[in-house]
């Protein structure tokens, strides 16, 4: 059930990540992973909102976990995703879903589940930015037991 090669792969990415506050900006693009939303069918959607001003390219990677007690690399992996969003030269934003299955991990008690986004940012034909840090959403509670 727990997926541990994955989480060993990303426990050092899950170490770093700051904690959950304000949004990130880089080169004119705000990323803000929102706090996750819990769906019919055992689904969540792990939104994330991007605002760009002016002609961008961003990339975003996005990892998906379930919070455990303890150091966070017992925290129980979802799943990942790279996002790649344009925007034209008028200011636009936009918030992208990204639907995953959150089954019943804990066996008693919710599951609480959270998202970690990074992203760097190419100015229209320009360079790409460094990665920004990682930050971490808020951990929302979303309940599984009896399924
Ligand atoms: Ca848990
Ligand atoms: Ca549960």
């Amino acid at each position: 059930m727990v997926p541990v090669l994955a989480l060993g792969l990303f426990g050092g990415f899950l170490a770093l990540a700051a904690p959950a506050n304000a949004e990130t900006s880089r080169n004119g693009c705000t990323v803000d992973p929102k706090d996750p939303k819990d769906l019919r069918g055992n689904k969540v959607d792990f939104r994330i909102k991007v605002d760009c001003n002016g002609e961008k390219t961003v990339e975003i990677r996005q990892l998906r976990s379930e919070d455990d007690p303890g150091p966070r690399s017992s925290d129980d992996f979802l799943g990942r995703t790279v996002f790649t969003e344009q925007f034209d030269r008028h200011d636009g934003a936009r918030t992208i879903s990204s639907i995953d299955r959150v089954p019943n991990l804990d066996r008693r008690g919710a599951e609480e589940v959270y998202q970690l986004v990074s992203f760097r940012v190419q100015n229209h034909g320009g360079h790409w930015s460094d990665w920004t840090p990682w930050e971490k959403s808020a951990v929302v509670e979303v309940h599984r037991d009896g399924k």
